[in-house]
């Protein structure tokens, strides 16, 4: 009687929410199975963590953080994730990726030692630390895989809470396709937006504001998300009541829970070690997500630490015994296996104790088999490597008059049992700079042999920053009648955008005043009402998760706009940009992508906080993302209709000066494209060549007026595209003719002026063709101080491009230029 009450007490927690549902869909022996398998899975991961631990402590891998301690809510959590489903979250989740079948043992041990197979570590190809999960969302050729079809975990990042603004997104997205069907006609995105984002997240990172502006959005969004909390009550050492107001999360978040009357959040409770409770936690959160779209908290407490932190330290440094001895007794596994042979206690038996015993020493052997077989596979074939670099070292070491040398090189490479590749190459990169004056076959063999390792190790280490389709768009221009209408810039992108959203289904805006009033500049003015509030939508004010949002949504397929309102707030993202959206493919191997495009607007406007020009610092955190600075609405729009063609991430700084400014209006609004990575020459000149972008173009085309009529042929050259800059070269070219070089922008003194510097002297061999130093006219060093005044003393004006161009020609050519002011 008893024993049914156990399981009975089971099923009907599992089904406490499902009144309508018959109560008793299982049977015991399929009850008994399940629960196997799932101590199965649980110890399983146990055993990876533990022996993953010895391996870095005996040196065989770097770093090691595991799961240990949070097996069975994970091993719950999965029970409930679908096919179409998405995953966001941390290094602790590898017990979930084993239960959803989307890692295998080998797989972990592979990352752990940094295997740079893609099919032997999928979720990065060696490129991330251990315990960074992820699934192949697209295929090699970059065309997306049907994610309805498998079960999806976004790339992890390390960043405490950078998951959070991302999940947002992930879930949002089920809204989406939910609402605009036609948005995913190849039905490889949703099945009626039934899909739910899960994010977990460890207690103390919740408090990060990323976490909390989060949990705020989704609860105004109301969207299929299902955030866990794997609260063991530390953050590395730093116990709960260091972290947050009220050590009780659950309590502490009770002000978002929904009621009769307002929206919000559906919070569970539960605890780590309870596996029946866990089981049903989960099936209840899933009912309200997946088809309510009610967002859901599941704060599982009492979650333990068996090994800490990481491998970077031992927690008995800052647990109290009695901590300790807690965290032993309520391990999960240890009260999981109670759990499963209470039922023999009471006659009614799962599996027997000794049987149990059994199947972890099973478990122990298969896990111990997996990662021995790792191990050769990762180091095989950096022994081969060395095996070949010594066969070329010793054929040269006999030819060569430094033998002797190179023998005690040849020696100690021979010496290491375990090599790194880096050990192989610096000893034959050591070797060739022995015998630099010696020419022999042997030698040129070696440096053969090296060339051809390192355009592998080129693609292994450095490929996929970009997928390169940014650049291959087919290039069309505007076309304009005889006599073509005058409109306000603002008008040109507003045009452009309803085309846009016309064509692509796919495609939405959202951000702070860009829904009712069509954005603060009225570039999206009327659209709204037009393509109703799911594609086009205002938001919260917060730019990390408006920035989490696009990223997420771009990640299940959509064609996301993220408005950033003004490029003074980029800051509020630049974390998010930086370590989620411009790592994507690079983080994944290829093997996921974002195509989100951020619209902001910055440059020239007046005051400490508004007048946005902060490039270089842009520039030097966004590797992976295309920055594209137009100087007018029209580029903007061709910019816009360029990146809905490719996919890669970019950021779009339309020219705040530039909306109301007068443009003609192109016949063909939608179609033509900017292209990206060129420069364009807005005025030919023979003297000096003026590098500039955004709305500086404009002064320095006044500039470039005024020099002529003191006898200097300036050519004018607009940037464009910051990243990727001038992959034609053009700039050589005009330097070729000019031979002198001013780069003027509004950023500070070595900021993106400095980056064009790089490119131009360096990667394009400028330096050769100059004639004069090269000069860079800039802002000042602080923010630019407000108003009129402010500005002319802050940013370079007309009158500062024009007498510093006219000094470096004075220079060159006192007779013909006398000094200005002597
Ligand atoms: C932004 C950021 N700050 C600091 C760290 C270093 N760090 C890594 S994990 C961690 C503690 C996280 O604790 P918690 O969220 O409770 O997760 P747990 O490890 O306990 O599961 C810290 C401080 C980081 N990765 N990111
Ligand atoms: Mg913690």
């Amino acid at each position: 009687m008893e024993v049914t009450n156990l399981f009975f007490k089971f099923v009907l927690q599992q089904t406490k929410e499902m009144e309508t549902q018959e109560v008793n869909k299982i049977t015991f022996e399929e009850f008994k199975s399940q629960i196997i398998s799932d101590y199965r899975t649980a110890f399983m991961s146990r055993e990876v963590s533990l022996l993953s631990r010895r391996e870095v402590l005996t040196g065989k891998a770097k770093f090691g953080i595991f799961g240990d301690g949070k097996e069975l809510p994970q091993i719950a959590m999965a029970k409930v994730f679908k096919n179409g489903d998405f995953r966001s979250g941390y290094y602790r989740d590898q017990t979930f990726m084993f239960a959803i079948g989307e890692l295998k043992t080998s797989e972990f041990f592979a990352q752990l030692y940094a295997l740079t197979d893609i099919e032997k570590e999928p979720a990065s190809g060696g490129r991330q630390m251990t315990s960074h999960f992820a699934t192949r969302s697209i295929n090699d050729d970059g065309s997306w895989r049907n994610l309805t079809q498998q079960k999806n975990s976004s790339s992890d990042i390390s960043p405490t809470a950078g998951q959070m603004p991302r999940l947002l997104g992930l879930a949002q997205a089920s809204k989406y396709y939910r609402n605009v069907p036609e948005a995913d006609t190849e039905n490889n995105f949703s099945v009626n937006g039934n899909e739910i984002g899960f994010g977990t997240i460890g207690d103390a990172s919740t408090s990060e504001g990323h976490f909390w502006e989060a949990v705020n959005a989704g609860g105004v969004l109301q969207i299929p998300m299902i955030i866990s909390i794997w609260d063991d009550g530390y953050g590395i050492s730093v116990p709960a009541k260091y972290q947050r107001t009220k050590s009780n999360l659950s309590e502490l978040l009770s002000g978002f829970k929904r009621n009769e009357n307002e929206r919000g959040y559906e919070i569970i409770t539960v605890k780590g070690w309870d596996y029946p409770g866990l089981i049903d936690a989960y099936s209840r959160a899933e009912k309200f997500a997946r088809e309510h779209h009610i967002p859901c908290i599941v704060h599982v407490q009492e979650c333990t630490q068996p090994q800490g932190h990481s491998t970077s330290g031992s927690h008995e440094r800052y647990k109290s015994e009695d901590r300790l001895t807690w965290e032993k007794e309520f391990d999960g596994i240890t009260k999981f296996r109670e759990y499963i042979l209470a039922f023999a206690d009471h006659s009614e038996e799962i599996i027997s104790a000794d049987e149990l015993d059994e199947l972890e020493t099973k478990i122990k052997a298969e896990v111990k088999a997996a990662q021995k077989q790792c191990w050769e596979d990762y180091l095989n074939p950096i022994l081969d490597l060395k095996t070949q670099a010594l066969n070329l070292l010793e054929k040269l070491s006999s030819e060569s008059s430094n033998a002797a040398f190179i023998g005690i090189e040849i020696n100690n490479l021979k010496a290491k049992k375990s090599p790194f590749k880096r050990d192989v190459y610096s000893t034959v990169r050591k070797v060739i700079r022995l015998v630099r004056q010696e020419n022999l076959a042997s030698k040129s063999a070696l440096i053969s042999w090296l060339d051809e390792k390192f355009e592998k190790e080129e693609e292994t280490y450095s490929s996929k920053l970009v997928s390169g389709t940014a650049i291959k768009v087919e290039q069309v221009s505007p076309t304009y009648d005889e006599n073509p209408e005058m409109e306000d810039g603002r008008v040109i992108v507003r045009n452009n955008f309803d085309k846009l959203f016309e064509k692509y289904p796919k495609a939405l805006v959202f951000g702070e005043d860009a829904g009712n009033i069509g954005d603060v500049n009225q570039g999206l003015e009327g659209l709204q009402a037009k393509y109703g509030i799911d594609r086009i939508s205002d938001t919260g004010i917060r730019e990390a998760t408006i920035l989490g949002q696009g990223i997420g949504l771009a990640m299940r397929g959509l064609r996301p706009i993220a408005e950033i309102q003004y490029l003074d707030y980029i800051l509020y993202c630049l974390q998010g940009i930086s370590d989620d959206l411009a790592t994507v493919l690079y983080r994944s191997c290829g093997t996921q992508k974002a195509p989100l495009i951020i619209r902001t607007r910055g440059h020239r406007l007046e005051g400490i906080w508004h007048s946005g020009s902060q490039m270089g610092g842009i520039l030097n955190l966004v590797r992976g993302v295309n920055i594209l600075v137009p100087r007018n609405l029209t580029k903007a729009a061709g910019f816009y209709n360029t990146l809905m063609q490719a996919d890669e991430p970019a950021i779009v700084v339309e020219s705040l000066n530039g909306y109301r400014l007068k443009e003609p209006t192109p016949t063909n609004i939608g179609e033509f494209t900017t292209p990206i990575g060129e420069v364009e020459v807005t005025k030919e000149g023979n003297d000096i060549t003026l590098l500039t972008y955004g709305s500086t173009w404009r002064i320095v085309m006044d500039a470039a007026k005024e020099l002529e009529q003191l006898g200097i042929s300036v050519e004018v050259i607009d940037a464009q595209s910051l990243l990727p800059f001038d992959i034609k070269n053009d700039l050589a070219k005009s330097l070729a003719k000019t031979n002198r070089l001013v780069i003027v922008d509004e950023d500070v003194p070595g900021g993106a002026s400095a980056f064009l510097l790089q490119n131009i002297l360096e990667n394009q061999g400028g330096y050769f063709t100059l004639d004069s130093a090269p000069l860079t006219i800039t802002a000042k060093a602080h923010r630019p101080a407000y108003a009129t005044d402010g500005d002319y003393f802050s940013k370079p004006s007309l009158d500062d491009i024009v007498e510093k161009v006219y000094k470096l020609m004075s220079e060159a050519k006192p007779n013909e230029f006398p000094s200005l002011f002597e």
